[in-house]
């Protein structure tokens, strides 16, 4: 534990009202306009919200992973764009220096990324390479005592405000596979780097979303996370099995979230004469979201001790990450259900909440790619027990 017990309840508790006071009352607005409120930025970094993850040595609040996910459970009872912002950050973005970079590369960004001053993208995905993550086709080519970056990144979230992105791109063209990838920590004011326009997406407005394309882009040889060729497609999994932790937390907050909705609406409104709570038809799907949410964040928080006692297991993270982000989706289509008509319209927070969780189904990996790490683990285990 990064912090004493006291102090993890105070956060918790300056985090609870600032969902209450800040984001929530901002929700409507911010999925209309597409844009957040840069104030509501400024009150994160004030926060520490950049720096979570990041330990103290390098200005971040060096939370454990346990405290991580009470964190980001909370944050997310508010919409899950307002996460975003400083997501990549905390997880994805900035994961790849501080588990596999030099000391170097670690003093240079981690500092600038725990403040917020600086934002840390992470561009895995392309065009042609989404779950088949080892064959990625952006090429890094040695040049003298740095590389040349050509190629495309899909679907980069925050690229559009990113200072430095983490970037996997091959090495070595005679490795087809996970062996010949790199990865690179790039600035984005790298001359060769140029942004696609800004994604329209389904949900989570105010997220920025475009491609990132490198043409003849020229980095030093010390922009090598950990020095080392060849460890970029491991770094990125060691990264999301972090990450998809982290997602399975956020999957349990937005589903507490949604009950809470749900339950409010259905004491309130009237049919029949009476409350719909009082419907045992009701009652039924109110009692199958809160029994699944409890089993998913029961899960998230064994799965964290887990990881923090050292099983570094990426099927502990691919499990919590695929019952949670499945289990917000049944209990985001309930909360629609439950409000009826109006669970279809824009003013209700149901609504909006039901687009911006489809997501969680598909990024950090789809629920079929956690579904076979899951199962290769354990016929791996299987058939080590047999032999
Ligand atoms: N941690 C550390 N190393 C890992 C690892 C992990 N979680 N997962 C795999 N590796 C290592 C393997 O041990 C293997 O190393 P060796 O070559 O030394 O044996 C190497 O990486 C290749 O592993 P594997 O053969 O299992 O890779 P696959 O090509 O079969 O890919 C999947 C495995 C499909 C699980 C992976 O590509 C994946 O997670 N895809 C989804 C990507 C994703 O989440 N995209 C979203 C983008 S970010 S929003």
């Amino acid at each position: 534990m990064a912090l004493d017990q006291e102090t993890l309840e105070q956060f918790v508790d300056t985090i609870q009202r600032f969902v209450r006071e800040r984001l929530i009352p901002a929700e409507a607005e911010v999925d209309a306009t597409d844009t957040i409120p840069q104030p509501l930025i400024d009150e994160m970094k004030a926060m520490g919200l950049f720096g979570l993850t990041i330990p103290e040595e390098y200005g971040g609040l060096g939370l454990s992973i346990t405290e991580e996910v009470r964190v980001a459970y909370e944050i997310t009872h508010a919409a899950p764009t307002f996460r975003s912002v400083f997501g990549t950050n905390v997880a994805i973005g900035s994961q790849g220096i501080l588990i596999d970079g030099t000391e170097e590369q670690k003093q240079t960004y981690l500092p600038k990324l725990a403040s917020g001053e600086m934002i840390a993208s992470f561009a895995l995905t392309e065009p042609d390479i989404g779950s088949d993550a080892a064959s990625v086709k952006t090429r890094a080519t040695g040049d003298g005592n740095g590389y040349v970056l050509n190629g495309t990144k899909r679907y980069i979230t925050n690229a559009p405000s990113a200072d430095i992105f983490t970037v996997m791109a091959r090495t070595d063209p005679e490795q087809k596979g996970a062996r010949g990838v790199s990865a690179f920590v790039v600035e984005a004011k790298t001359p060769g780097i140029r942004l696609g326009k800004p994604e329209n997406k389904m949900g989570q407005k105010g997220g920025q979303v475009c491609d990132v394309i490198f043409e003849d882009c020229r980095i030093p040889g010390s922009a090598l996370i950990g020095g080392v060729e060849g460890q970029g497609f491991k770094t990125a999994m060691k990264v999301l099995d972090k990450g998809r932790l982290h997602i399975a937390a956020c999957c349990c907050g937005l589903a507490d979230r949604l009950i809470q909705e749900s339950l409010a609406y259905a004491i309130e409104r009237q049919q029949f004469g009476q409350p719909i709570a009082d419907f045992q038809l009701i009652q039924a799907m109110l009692a199958d979201s809160q029994t699944e949410h409890d089993v998913g964040w029961a899960l998230v928080r064994d799965a964290a001790q887990r990881y923090e006692a050292g099983e570094k297991l990426p099927r502990i993270a691919a499990e919590a990450k695929y019952y949670c982000s499945e289990m917000l989706g049944r209990v985001a289509d309930r909360a629609v259900q439950i409000h009826g008509g109006a669970g279809y319209i824009n003013d209700y927070a149901v609504s909006r909440l039901y687009r911006d969780v489809r997501i969680y189904r598909l990024y950090e990996g789809t629920s079929q790619i956690q579904q076979l790490v899951i199962a290769k683990d354990m016929i791996r285990r299987a058939r080590e027990a047999l032999s």
